[in-house]
């Protein structure tokens, strides 16, 4: 049977058009469920929208539109900025969907039921742009929160609260486990909330109407949290008539990536497993929180207004530029700069100038030295550059699997740095006019062998250009995997074309 990889990302608020820092979840995600495919694994990959909420309410009401008519436009320009960055989801999941509003009810019933969610009286202080109750650690003496510099409000009503006191041991002993990455975020996690004693959670609101009505007491709204969260198992069909996706990728042994933002960790370290516990469901094999986009010193977000609209930078750049720079130049445990010169920077250095700089040197020189076809040539097992190209394979998979796809490329990169100056060692000019021929020909096999690993492991990223990318090196329609590769009996046919691919931004 094949293996089965399910990765989310956290389904974004409709109340403004994504920004940078929600392309770099997505894109993320979208790599790894591109590399996992290459791995022979079945995947399912969820992203979408969270439609509920004051919020939403909020802003429909500024525009004079219902909320639903506000939503139903924001979420096609998600869908547009998704198709146009090669995100290729299985399941767009809003949460204004009849089927996910039904099995929220249903989880929410669930839970009455067992007495982990009770009638109370709460008072508080709630962040509105957030909505999230606040703890005084996440507040300044002002009461203005250190996340998105809002003041937050004094709060008391009815509500429902979840019992997430009664999981304290449950949550410790979880935090013991390497579910959660990275290990700092555990220890934030566990001195902020979990070991100074965990409090139940209010999960429903009676203030605003824009929500799901609680089955059983219709003047509440089942509170976002609840509602948000549960998006990743009703996207499945959990709690409808058909449950063959959950029952195949929530398995025990389906490997389960939840990809989100820092500052929704509390949210899915610590009440999703609750509520995934309570329902008899496995917690996610890992929760990989990333660190945060800033600009001038804070957080990019719609809320500060100190974002960068992705659609604006795809008119000037490729998807595959884009993909490249959240990749390579934002490791998922810090937090890092987005800013127009590191971006041209690094696309030419790392892709203009090295990789694309070897593509047509190599190219160019199979095309004039044997004209575009090199002939069948054995390379000798213990060339250096043939050995660092399989260690290559194994480093990058190592760090792949791990998801730490910054690592990954990194280890690609140093490959095409060791091509090119395996070209300037070898002198291939220099072997063509001492007439070498055949010493000549085993560089060029050892150069476009490696030139195939590079691009084929850059193919989770660079989606538009890889087929160009193998096309340079006399490969068309040919299946290349992680088997063949190794392989290496590809039928190559005739390069005529000189591409130029990762032409040099000009600053
Ligand atoms: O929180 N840097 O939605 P949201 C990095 N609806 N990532 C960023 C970022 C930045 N500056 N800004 C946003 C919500 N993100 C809830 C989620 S899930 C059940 C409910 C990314 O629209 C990052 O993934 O505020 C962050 O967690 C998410 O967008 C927040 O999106």
């Amino acid at each position: 049977m094949k293996k089965t990889f399910y990765v989310s990302t956290p389904i974004y608020y409709p109340s403004g058009k994504l920004h940078i820092g929600h392309t770099y979840t997505s894109t993320l995600a979208d790599v790894m469920a591109r590399y996992k495919k290459e791995n022979f694994y079945d995947v399912f990959f969820l992203t979408g929208s969270d439609e509920h909420g004051q919020k939403i309410e909020q802003k429909a009401k500024e525009q004079n539109k219902s909320p639903k008519e506000y939503v139903d436009e924001i979420v096609l320009t998600f869908k547009d900025l998704w198709e146009k960055l090669d995100i290729k989801y299985d399941r767009f999941i809003r949460t204004t969907d009849e089927d996910h509003i039904k099995a929220v009810q249903k989880i929410f019933s669930f839970l009455l039921e067992k007495d982990l969610i009770f009638l109370s009286d709460y008072k508080g202080k709630y962040c509105i742009s957030c909505e999230e109750f606040l703890t005084f650690e996440q507040m300044d003496k002002d009461f203005v929160h250190n996340v998105c510099k809002n003041t937050a409000i004094d709060f008391q009503e009815e509500t429902y609260m979840l019992r997430v006191s009664k999981f304290q041991k449950y949550l410790q002993d979880l935090f013991k486990t390497d579910f959660l990455e990275p290990e700092s975020r555990k220890n934030e996690m566990l001195n902020s909330f979990i070991n100074t004693g965990l409090e139940d959670l209010s999960v429903t609101r009676v203030s605003f109407k824009w929500g799901i009505p609680v089955l059983e007491n219709d003047k509440h709204i089942i509170y976002v949290w609840i509602d948000a969260l549960s998006n990743y198992i009703t996207a499945l069909g959990y709690g409808s008539d058909n449950t063959s996706l959950l029952e195949k990728f929530w398995a025990k042994d389906s490997e389960i990536l939840q990809i989100v933002g820092k500052e929704i960790t509390r949210f899915h370290s610590i009440y999703w497993p609750i509520i995934l516990n309570s329902l008899n469901l496995k917690t996610p094999d890992k929760l990989l929180s990333h660190g945060w986009i800033i600009s001038g010193g804070n957080k990019m977000s719609k809320s500060l207004g100190n974002v960068i609209d992705p659609i604006e930078l795809l008119k000037k750049y490729s998807s595959d530029a884009v993909r490249f720079y959240i990749i390579n130049n934002l490791p998922t445990d810090k937090d890092g700069e987005w800013t127009e010169e590191l971006f041209i920077e690094s696309f030419n250095i790392n892709l203009a100038n090295n990789i694309g700089n070897l593509l047509s040197r190599v190219s160019n020189m199979i095309i004039k030295y044997f004209d575009g076809l090199l002939p069948k040539k054995e390379v000798a097992k213990n060339n250096y550059l043939v050995k660092i190209g399989e260690e290559t394979i194994v480093n990058y998979k190592k760090f792949m699997d791990k998801y730490d796809m910054s690592s990954a490329i990194k280890e690609v990169l140093k490959l095409s740095q060791e091509c090119n100056k395996f070209i300037e060692d070898t002198k291939p000019w220099a072997l063509e006019k001492e007439n070498k021929l055949d010493e000549l020909n085993e560089v060029l096999t050892i150069l476009q062998k490696n030139i195939i690993i590079i691009s084929y492991l850059l193919k989770p990223i660079l989606t538009k250009s890889f087929s160009s990318m193998i096309e340079q090196m006399g490969l068309k329609h040919q299946e290349i995997n992680f088997d063949s590769i190794e392989k290496n009996n590809f039928n190559y046919k005739k390069i005529i074309d000189k591409l130029v691919l990762f032409e040099r931004i000009k600053n």
